[in-house]
């Protein structure tokens, strides 16, 4: 598949501020650490479009990547990330909540689950929230090559199982560090943004 040309636009701190063009968008959500912006850099083949980092919290503002001239990536701030103040928290949620229920251009959204934890309680009310808003989304089970392949075998159909209540678009398996899953996910998103 071609990896389609993507450049950085711009952080969004609010939602006051509007982004243009206008163009359709897709979100990536998860956990802090989870892997996004690594997900992203992986789908683009790109090393250091979105900033990575071992330490938790890194991306805390809305990121947005415009995808050749056609759509935008738009890397989301991540939950659960214990160390950061509680007013930090509630920004996070106003910022992020108030996105994916009030975007009118967003299309759908990736949520991001580290394969070898599965979804926690902050990912199941993600989940459950974006059911709720009618919200389409892929779930992704990222970092499958720290699972040995025994793992794997017995790991991601108990996962996959156990994620089906959700009523997810698609339920795919990733890596970012070796680019496995990268054409699935390709469709899977090229089909979001046809509906
Ligand atoms: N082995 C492996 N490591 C990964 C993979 N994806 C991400 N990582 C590593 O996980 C760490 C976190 O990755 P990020 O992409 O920064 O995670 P994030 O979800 O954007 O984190 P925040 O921006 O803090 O919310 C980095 O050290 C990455 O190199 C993967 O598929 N395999
Ligand atoms: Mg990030």
């Amino acid at each position: 598949m071609k990896i389609p040309e993507a450049k950085f636009i711009t952080s969004r701190a609010n939602l006051k501020t509007r982004i243009e063009p206008a163009l359709p968008e897709i979100a990536f959500g998860g956990r802090s650490n989870v892997g996004k912006s690594s997900l992203i850099n992986s789908l683009l083949n790109r090393r250091k479009l979105a900033l990575v980092s071992k330490k938790p919290g890194k991306t805390q503002l809305l990121n947005y990547f415009q995808i050749d001239d056609y759509f935008y990536f738009v890397d989301l701030p991540g939950y659960g990330f214990a160390r950061v103040s509680k007013a930090m928290r509630q920004n996070w949620g106003k910022l992020v909540e108030g996105y994916l229920r009030e975007s009118s251009e967003l299309r759908g959204v990736i949520v991001i689950l580290d394969s070898r934890r599965g979804a926690r309680e902050e990912d199941r009310e993600l989940l459950k929230w974006l059911q709720n808003y009618e919200r389409p989304f892929i779930i992704v089970l990222t970092k499958i090559d720290k699972l040995r392949p025994s793992e794997q075998r017995t790991i991601l159909p108990r996962l996959r199982q156990e994620l089906q209540p959700f009523n997810a678009t698609a339920i795919l398996t990733y890596s970012a560090s070796k680019n496995h899953g990268r054409d699935d996910l390709w469709e899977a998103i090229y089909r979001l943004l046809k509906k």
